[in-house]
């Protein structure tokens, strides 16, 4: 792909600067009344998902600039060439192709003059065939009991994936077997884990695309040994399988490589849950629930390909996403599911949005002049609003925010349903619009007290709502962010797709290793480095 031109160039992103002078101060009340139909205009729906929209702090202009500015920066034709296999991950040089993870039988995508599809559907069937055994009974541990307990060892791309949907789709795991998950090279993680497990029911999956990432590759070999010293060393082959691309590294950790299952160099780590990645998630609610999450990957995918822009929810998120950070220059953004099954989500979306769009440079290698991903944090509602809505509501700093919703719940627990959704809709309401201090003083609020109880409003916010969490609409979902992701990564000229920055530490670690390991060992570590070995070394001990 050639290099696009600069943003600060565009015609269409200098018109969205002066646009938002001119429409400054903007007051989401007067927009309301000026505008009976806002909401209304301001609602799009695709693959199962409504987007209102109307709370954003835009003026009816505003939104058909923002669609100007994706069309010169090519959006459609950049997600033309992400779908057909061109290499977008280009300082890698990587094709960029987790929508053929969710592609039909029938489709054709190729990379390097193969088609990928086929080997594709190869691993999901063999995928199913291990996860029905595994459920059922067939697949049985060394010595001949049913496994119950699943760990899946991963981190990064490939742990939070996994371990959101195991939550998310809790109503439809099996109960014949639990799931949990292991990242952190922190020992407490592993050991809480197994702690109490009975190793002849138990059945490691080490997810790990390269095979070498320390912290993964430190928790299986403990998880390896604590099996080995219990069990002895030839059950390994009934209690470990793996998920990778290096089936060398596989094969020497001692599984059969007729227990691995694989993907390829076009999955980036962050969009692999619902490749191999996903063997717990499938594991736990069975291949043909796995086959709707799928589904809802894809019926996304086709929203974002053929829905004209003005009505495409990804460019729709993406574009607000680039007013809100680089035009307004707003620095964070909450996602607030109101749906405690998704309680993981905002963790889940930090590393899709943050390590994707986390990035100073652009296409040419130079520094941009506008602001890119903003900090991304939440937290499930209503928790949150005991927490730190306090700030969101009345700070020094506007956080705008995606709230995210169902219908209806899964669960049969009365009127609960109906006190979050009422929760989610009035915190909306009174991020945009507010309590005026003559609306406080007409309470009957005393004068000291009318500037705390005030709240000024104007906080942005979209409200997105399907008719219930289900494995379709979860995987639609999570299309959506990745498109949205990846428009505005496009619109912001960068690379989405590397991760450069998660480098340096991971260099550095392996000195100080060494340093923690030999703490008089000569160092030529600064003086703070040197002194925290020291210390650290003195209470590892
Ligand atoms: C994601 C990153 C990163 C990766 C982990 C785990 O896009 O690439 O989070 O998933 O570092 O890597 P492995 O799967 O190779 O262990």
């Amino acid at each position: 792909m050639p290099l696009r031109s600069r943003l600060a160039d565009c015609g269409s992103w200098k018109a969205l600067v002066a646009h938002r002078s001119a429409i400054e101060p903007l007051d989401l009340r007067s927009a309301f009344a000026a505008e009976p139909g806002r909401a209304a205009r301001c609602t799009t729906i695709g693959a199962g998902w409504t987007l209102d929209w109307s709370k954003q702090l835009m003026q009816r202009g505003t939104m058909p600039l923002l669609l100007d500015l994706a069309r010169e920066r090519e959006v459609p034709e950049r997600f033309a060439a992400m779908l057909s296999g061109a290499r977008l991950n280009w300082t890698e040089e990587r094709s960029v192709l987790h929508t053929a993870l969710r592609a039909p039988p029938t489709a054709a995508i190729e990379v390097d003059g193969s088609n990928v599809v086929p080997a594709v559907h190869d691993t999901l069937g063999r995928m199913a065939h291990f996860s029905t055994a595994l459920r059922n009974g067939a697949w049985l541990g060394s010595t001949g009991k049913r496994i119950r307990h699943v760990i899946n060892i991963g981190i990064g791309g490939s742990d939070l994936g996994p371990a959101m949907a195991y939550q998310a789709l809790q109503p439809w795991r099996t109960r014949e077997l639990d799931c949990r998950f292991v990242s952190n090279v922190d020992g407490n993680d592993l050991s809480i884990a197994i702690e109490g497990l009975d190793p002849e029911q138990t059945l490691f999956i080490i997810c790990s695309k390269t095979f070498t990432t320390q912290e993964t590759m430190e928790n299986a070999g403990s998880a390896r040994a604590w099996l080995v010293s219990r069990l002895g060393e030839d059950a390994v082959g009934r209690h470990f399988v793996a998920v990778s691309t290096n089936e060398a590294k596989v094969r020497a950790f001692g599984i059969d490589p007729g227990h691995m299952f694989g993907f390829w160099d076009w999955v980036g780590g962050r969009y692999s849950m619902d490749s191999a990645i996903g063997l717990s998630t499938m594991v736990a609610v069975g291949p043909e629930r796995f086959s709707e999450l799928l589904a809802g990957f894809h019926a996304m995918d086709e929203h974002a390909r053929t829905a004209p822009l003005g009505s495409n929810l990804p460019v729709l998120l993406g574009m607000i996403g680039v007013w809100n950070a680089s035009v307004l220059g707003l620095p964070t953004l909450a996602v607030l599911p109101y749906e405690q099954l998704l309680a993981r989500f905002p963790a889940y979306l930090q590393q899709l949005l943050m390590e994707s769009n986390g990035k100073r440079v652009d296409d040419h290698g130079q520094p941009v002049s506008w602001q890119t991903c903003p900090v991304v944090f939440g937290e499930a509602g209503t928790n949150g609003q005991h927490a730190f809505y306090q700030m969101l509501h009345q700070g020094t700093t506007i956080v705008p925010i995606d709230f995210i919703c169902f219908r209806t719940a899964a669960h049969p627990m009365g009127r609960h349903r109906l006190l979050l959704n009422a929760n989610a809709i009035a915190q909306a309401q009174a991020f945009a619009f507010g309590r005026t201090a003559a609306e406080v003083r007409a309470e009957g609020t005393p004068e000291p007290l009318v500037a705390h109880r005030t709240f000024p409003g104007n906080r942005p916010s979209s409200f997105l709502w399907a008719e219930a969490l289900t494995p379709a609409t979860l995987g639609s979902l999570i299309a959506l962010y990745e498109h949205a992701t990846f428009v505005e990564g496009v619109v912001w000229g960068i690379n989405s797709f590397d991760q450069w920055g998660v480098e340096l530490g991971k260099s550095l670690a392996v000195d100080v290793i060494k340093g923690l390991s030999a703490p008089d060992a000569p160092s030529t570590h600064d003086s703070s480095t040197d002194a925290l070995i020291r210390a650290l070394h003195a209470k590892a001990t």
